[in-house]
């Protein structure tokens, strides 16, 4: 079978709140395995393009100062449904009801400032995860369909 890889990125708050280690631990005891990783401070190009899908949401200009504010981790994940098998461990997104036992659950609450930090995000499909790794990874001579 062809092996499956996923972006992940573990977003400012979760770098600077130090809890980088604790969310690659719960990926990699699960058995997925790491294949590429880099602490990026992300500029607004690279943001406007990830989240191109979201460019005419109420909330984009604040989720791209949220996610430019400083540097955050972004790492490639191969494993057998490992896309699917991501999203399941962060949980729901927002982190006041994502479900204890989740990354963003147990380790997420809202701040009280309107935009949503969830540390953490992952593709939601292939095709995602196709062009997300392709992005955030154009050095990498594998991509996310090999
Ligand atoms: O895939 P996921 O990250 O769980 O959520 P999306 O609906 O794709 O939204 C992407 C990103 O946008 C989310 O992780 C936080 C932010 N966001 C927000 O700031 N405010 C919202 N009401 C919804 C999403
Ligand atoms: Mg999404």
């Amino acid at each position: 079978p062809k092996k499956e890889h996923t972006l992940v990125l573990v977003k400012p708050d979760g770098f600077r709140r130090g809890l980088t280690g604790e969310i690659l631990r719960r990926i990699e005891s699960k058995g997925y395995v790491l294949k590429g990783l880099k602490i990026k401070q992300a500029d607004r190009a690279l943001l406007e393009e990830h989240y191109a899908e979201h460019r005419e949401r109420p909330f984009f200009q604040g989720l791209i100062e949220y996610m430019s504010a400083s540097p955050l981790v972004a790492i490639v994940v191969e494993g057998d449904r490992v896309i699917e098998g991501v999203r399941s461990l962060m949980g729901t997104t927002n982190p006041t009801l994502a479900a204890p036992g989740t990354i963003r659950g147990d380790l997420g609450r809202d701040w009280g400032t309107g935009q949503v930090e969830n540390l953490v995000h992952g593709s939601d499909s292939t095709t995602s995860a196709i062009r997300e790794i392709a992005l955030w990874f154009p050095e990498l001579e594998y991509h996310a369909e090999d």
